[in-house]
């Protein structure tokens, strides 16, 4: 017999600057439960305000209506669903069924807040292959490429990912470009998305011979992931794109076509975020996933993340609220 249980969680949550315009104080989400033969499935669903186009509320309706349909052995479609409830929805699936490794890709790519000296030390434990992620665009250009330049100068083994999220001008980009000297630049692995226009960012490809990767471009309706001049990356962020099976696919395309897929994060808790990790181990094994935002967090949901000391939020807790317990209308 199938069950299925679905949770409401709240967690605060201290975004700083990865949301440019919004500073989020709690992260909000539904956990959705799958159970059958006495095996379990876990899902996050969770939308990203300012990023996913569907609300908790729509969520909520979704969530209930497939499944209320899975219970009743129907076959639930996951593609006409928004993204964040597909994806969602296809781990508990895949947990159920075993589809999901339980090996964890912990590897991270330490995301840097703005203040160097933090990142220096955070640099400073890592063993392997040196990659850090810094967000640009948030200042003046100028101090941008000051800043990355004295990394890489520093550091000369570290490989940069950049993140502009679509800030800057050409003329901005440009000014940033400017401050790497040439011989570094090779070692800035990627900068996603630099301008206002994929366009103007493969112009500034071209002119400065610095790589670029697509991480909003891969949300747009009618994306096709495509060998360009420059472009070295797809960011794949599940709960912005949709199902396994979707982001699958992109990972497969981008590999066929020797481009990098990073499986990135949506800001999601540990549940979704260690989930995240199991399908960058499973699926991209070769490449360090962007997913260091668990300590924007205060506490961790239901699964533990790596080492983090973060409390647990368990079942029972206020801050994991049961809303349903469905069973099969015929049981
Ligand atoms: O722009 O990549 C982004 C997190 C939430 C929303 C948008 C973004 C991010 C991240 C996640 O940067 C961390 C990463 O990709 O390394
Ligand atoms: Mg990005």
């Amino acid at each position: 017999m199938r069950q299925a249980k679905l949770y409401r969680y709240t967690i605060p949550v201290e975004t700083g600057v990865i949301l440019r315009n919004r500073r989020l104080k709690q992260r909000e989400g539904f956990a959705l439960q799958l159970t059958e033969n006495g095996k379990t499935g876990w899902g996050e669903i969770a939308p990203l305000p300012e990023f996913s186009l569907e609300t908790l509320e729509q969520c909520e309706q979704q969530l209930r209506n497939w499944t209320t349909l899975w219970l009743d052995n129907q076959i639930a479609e996951l593609d006409n669903c928004v993204p964040s409830v597909a994806f969602g929805v296809s781990c508990a699936l895949a947990e159920l069924n075993g589809e999901l490794g339980e090996i964890a890709n912990y590897r991270a790519a330490p995301l840097c807040y703005g203040d160097p000296d933090e990142l220096y030390q955070e640099l400073a434990q890592i063993e392997g292959e040196k990659v850090a992620k810094i967000k640009v665009g948030l200042y003046e250009a100028n101090r941008d490429g000051l800043i990355a330049n004295m990394f890489l100068e520093a550091i000369s083994d570290l490989k940069l990912r950049l993140d502009a999220n679509r800030s800057w001008t050409l003329e901005k980009a440009l000014l940033f470009a400017s401050k790497i000297a040439p011989e570094h630049k090779a070692r800035i692995q990627f900068i996603e998305e630099p301008c206002k226009t994929p366009e103007l960012s493969r112009q500034f490809a071209e002119q400065t011979g610095i790589a670029i990767a697509w991480d909003e471009t891969v949300r747009e309706p009618d994306f096709l992931v495509k060998k360009e001049p420059n472009l070295t990356a797809i960011v794949i962020k599940p709960t912005l794109v949709g199902s396994i099976q979707k982001c699958v696919k992109l990972i497969e395309q981008a590999h066929s076509l020797g481009l990098i897929a990073v499986i990135s994060s949506s800001i999601e808790s540990s549940l979704g975020l260690t989930q995240l990790a199991r399908l960058a181990q499973q699926y991209t094994p070769n490449t360090i996933p962007g997913l260091d935002t668990l300590n924007l967090m205060k506490a961790q949901l239901l699964r533990q993340w790596d080492n983090s000391a973060l409390p647990m939020i368990e079942v029972g807790s206020e801050s994991l609220v049961e809303i349903e317990h469905l069973c099969p209308l015929s049981a």
